[in-house]
This record gives structure tokens, sequence and C-alpha cells, in this order.
């Protein structure tokens, strides 16, 4: 269940992220205060150098709060960027908890 626990931590990280994603007039669609959700961002959101994944340059550019350690577990193979199917994981997981 620890883990679980970090899970909500990163959820928390993650709303408070997305709310400078929002503001960057990306999305362009918050004017009455409703943030994005995680599941409404997609790879492409964030994807500056467009060649389908996130390296943590690119995350943190979207989630400026970001640490390393979080990235790194989204990155589930290690291979230091996050993939469509590792965003989507993270996606189902934030659902899971009802976000
Ligand atoms: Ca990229
Ligand atoms: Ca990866």
């Amino acid at each position: 269940m620890k883990q679980l626990f970090f899970y909500l931590c990163l959820t928390l990280i993650f709303l408070s992220g997305t709310q400078a994603l929002a503001s960057g007039s990306k999305m362009g669609k918050n004017q009455d205060g409703k943030s994005s959700t995680i599941s409404e961002i997609q790879i492409s959101d964030m994807d500056g150098n467009k060649n389908g994944s996130i390296s943590f340059e690119e995350f943190k550019a979207a989630f400026p709060s970001i640490k390393q350690n979080v990235f790194d577990i989204l990155d589930k193979d290690k291979d230091g960027q996050l993939n469509k199917m590792e965003w989507q994981i993270f996606q189902e997981m934030h659902k899971g908890m009802g976000g």
C-alpha cells in the first residue's frame, strides 16, 4: 500500500502541474477555471521534438514541479523516455483513483 500512497502524491504533483500546462494556453479551454485532467493530456501535447516519446526535459516543461524520481517511476522500461503506453498506464491509474 505504500506504493498507492506514492501514486496519490504523484497525482497531487500532476494536478498542480496541469495548471501550468493549461495556463500555457496550449489547451485553450480553461477560461472558466476548469483544470485539464491527466486523461485529457496527450503525448503530442508534451512532445516538443515530435519523436513520439517524452524525455524528462519535455516532461518537465509540461510539469515544472516534477522530480526525476517521479519520471523514473513512470518510465517502466527505463529507457529515459515516456512512450505512449507508459503515459497511458499513468492515465489509467489516475482514472482508477477517481480523478
Ligand atoms: Ca520527444
Ligand atoms: Ca520508457
